[in-house]
């Protein structure tokens, strides 16, 4: 029995560690590492009562009580192709919906849950609306799709956090539920044309908290054959999963929530970058992922730019969050935010987009990001009068200036110490030192 245990552990790790990504996977994977820049949206029934996208939990409130905002989601300001070039004037290059967030409700016309956009006022599917946008406006579209349900039965909920109070009865049938969302997915990698990657949450669900020794999760996933799955249907979809530990096989990207790769600034990440994989960040704009009303606290324009030259300082993406009103409006905070972002990108936008990581990480003054014979030094905090680095990893600088206007800057360049004179006056929210250089 024993040999017979090892012996079939040993086959199925074999089995998931034996995923080689498709040659259009590999090329859709340097795409996003290029992209930098991605647009998030929270949106759904549970916008309505304008607590955010955690309100069936938080409120307690039951399953029964809880589908009652399918009769009144009717999203009448809603337009597809006003958030599609919203996005790409912000200087955003995919979009992440949330398909179906932890209350259930799917977003489209699936076959397979009645707590769907087609049994609302609405009656119109969504997801299909932001698509044809998205392939039409030429920009790649991304599903959040939670791994974690407040309502099936058959999800295993024992530790689902409103398990007392949501009226949910039995024990779940993880067979039955890993069946029901492989027909949700087949469904959306079906009929929506192509789809650049699916974002997976609520693993976290079925496991110990952080920091206890054992993060085994409570529950087998069964991970290899959703991933084989997408793998199958759409070879390119790149699958990221929002478990805040260390990639597992089939995986094609890494996330962070709010988290830099390599900082736990938030508490919830401590998984290390992957060297291997593309990287994500992804930010709220003010506190909420979805619409609170009392939320007030927009971030400035400029700690967004700070967000986005860090992540691209580090190798990877900003997904940065939008949660529009249930009426569908994006607020005016929203939109201005991210009309300023691209204004600043398309000056900018050659210091991030296409970039590498910095050869060094983000520092008190700033940050690195490089591509080519350039280097780009991010001065976003300007009080010092130099930076300096004590191993530069060029021989030669050719030349120096300000991106802004080709203003010329003074550096020192000598074994063991390489300073720039950044002394100037602080006015841009990025002043961006261009170095241009030789092996
Ligand atoms: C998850 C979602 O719960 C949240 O609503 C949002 O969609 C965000 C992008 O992703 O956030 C998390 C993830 C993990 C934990 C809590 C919230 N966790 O580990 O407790």
């Amino acid at each position: 029995l024993l040999i017979a245990i090892v012996f079939l552990s040993l086959g199925l790790s074999a089995k998931a560690q034996n995923y080689e990504p498709s040659a259009s996977n590999l090329k859709q994977r340097e795409w996003f590492s290029n992209a930098r820049f991605g647009l998030f949206i929270h949106w759904g029934p549970f916008s309505i009562p304008g607590s955010g996208e955690w309100v069936m939990n938080d409120r307690k409130l039951t399953v029964h009580n809880y589908t009652n905002l399918k009769d009144f989601f009717n999203p009448i300001d809603f337009d597809a192709a006003a958030y599609v070039s919203m996005a790409k004037n912000a200087g955003m290059k995919y979009i992440t919906l949330i398909t179906r967030h932890h209350d259930g409700f799917s977003m489209w016309d699936t076959k397979y849950s009645d707590f769907n956009i087609m049994n609302t006022p609405y009656k119109k599917d969504i997801v299909k609306m932001v698509a044809d946008e998205c392939h039409k406006q030429g920009i790649q579209l991304y599903f959040y799709y939670s791994l974690l349900d407040w309502r099936r039965e058959d999800f295993p909920h024992e530790t689902g956090r409103t398990g007392q109070n949501s009226g949910r009865k039995g024990k779940g049938d993880y067979a039955s539920y890993l069946q029901f969302m492989k027909n949700q997915l087949t469904e959306l990698l079906t009929n929506y044309g192509e789809i650049g990657g699916i974002w997976f949450d609520g693993h976290w669900d079925q496991t110990a908290p952080e920091g206890e020794a054992d993060r085994s999760s409570r529950i087998d996933w069964k991970y290899d054959e959703i991933y084989g799955l997408i793998h199958k249907l759409q070879p390119q979809c790149m699958i990221g999963n929002n478990h805040h530990l260390t990639p597992f096989a089939g995986e094609d990207f890494q996330m962070f929530e709010r988290d830099l790769p390599g900082e736990n600034a938030s508490g919830l990440s401590f998984q290390t970058a992957s060297d291997k994989l593309p990287l994500e960040t992804c930010e709220t704009i003010s506190k909420s992922w979805g619409y609170n009303l009392s939320d007030t606290s927009y971030k400035t324009n400029k700690q967004l730019v700070n967000m986005l030259v860090k992540a691209s300082s580090l190798g990877a993406n900003l997904l940065l969050n939008i949660g529009p009103m249930p009426s569908g409006k994006v607020q005016p905070e929203f939109q201005n935010r991210l009309a300023s972002m691209g204004e600043w990108l398309k000056f900018y936008g050659e210091s991030i987009y296409n970039t590498k990581a910095g050869f060094v990480k983000p520092q008190p003054w700033g940050s690195v990001t490089q591509k080519d014979n350039k280097v780009y030094i991010h001065i976003l905090d300007s009080k010092n009068a130099s930076v300096a680095f004590d191993k530069f990893p060029y021989k030669k600088i050719t030349k120096a200036y300000l991106l802004k206007d080709k203003t010329p800057i003074k550096f020192i360049h000598k074994k063991g110490l390489t300073e720039v004179y950044t002394g100037f006056a602080n006015e841009e929210i990025d002043n961006v030192v261009v170095l241009e250089v030789a092996k």
